[in-house]
């Protein structure tokens, strides 16, 4: 669909995933897909998430190229604008392996130091536009996750970890950002979710809209939340989501 279809071709609809469109590495449900199609009559939509394309598949359907104008993942590091890929950036071509090695070996050390009640698989993932870190480990079910994510709000686990690196690699270029449940993701400063807004900058939006649950200091929508180019809209749940775009776009 082009976007001169559209009732207001000149307002974009940003969407964080996780907690915004989904609830937390969950699935879209039909009443969120029925809503975004509604919306998507009226205004330009499209996500922003900090993770790989692969896992926003999974999340909200095998159809996003067709059912979203703009997909951004890894919060923009790969793009894509009515299905077709946008030019992209790396992490390891950014940081170079030497400075790699240094923040992996750091990691890795500190992980197998501390005291945590469970360890699973995967605690380095490495991604196009950054590196997620997870205690725990990102091969944690459902459950395990639950249990961390309660365990690391009495322990701040994360919390430590990031202060720790911070001290160690002043000098870096580094943000730390905790967005999920059991991980925290590390990237250059700037390529947090407002590095996707340099693929509309160019496009003349009269308006952009951002959605997100994460939008207080320190969480991973603050940046995006807060910047002068978009209207921020804190959400509690994906619910919130549809009801605040129904009020707000009356697409009821
Ligand atoms: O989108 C929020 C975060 O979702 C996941 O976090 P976790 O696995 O800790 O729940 C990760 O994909 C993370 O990169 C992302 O920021």
């Amino acid at each position: 669909m082009s976007f001169s279809q559209k009732e207001d071709p000149s307002t974009l609809v940003l969407f964080d995933v996780d907690g915004t469109l989904t609830p937390a590495r969950l699935f879209i449900s039909d009443e969120m897909k029925t809503t975004l199609a509604k919306l998507r009559q009226k205004v330009v939509i499209g996500f922003v998430g900090g993770s790989d394309f692969s896992k926003q598949l999974e999340q909200l359907g095998p159809n996003v190229l067709e059912e979203f104008d703009y997909c951004f993942s890894e919060n923009g590091l790969t793009a894509y604008k009515q299905g077709k890929a946008l030019a992209s950036q790396s992490f390891i071509n950014w940081i170079g392996d030497e400075k790699y090695n240094k923040l992996v070996k750091f990691i890795l050390k500190y992980l197998s130091e501390i005291d945590i009640p469970i360890r699973r698989g995967t605690f380095v993932e490495f991604r196009k536009g950054m590196i997620n870190v997870s205690p725990v480990g990102r091969n944690a079910s459902t459950e395990e996750r639950n249990e961390f994510e309660k365990f690391d709000k009495e322990h701040n686990v994360r919390a430590k970890m990031v202060d720790a690196l911070k001290e160690n690699f002043p000098d870096f270029g580094l943000t730390y950002s905790i967005g999920g449940q059991i991980s925290f993701d590390v990237f250059p400063t700037g390529w947090d979710k407002t590095y996707c807004l340099q693929h509309v900058d160019k496009e003349g939006f009269k308006e952009i809209h951002f959605f997100g649950d994460k939008c207080y200091e320190g969480g991973n929508d603050w940046e995006i939340f807060t910047d002068k180019r978009t209207i921020g809209h804190s959400v509690t749940s994906p619910n919130d989501t549809i009801n605040i775009l129904n009020e707000l776009f009356k697409l009821n």
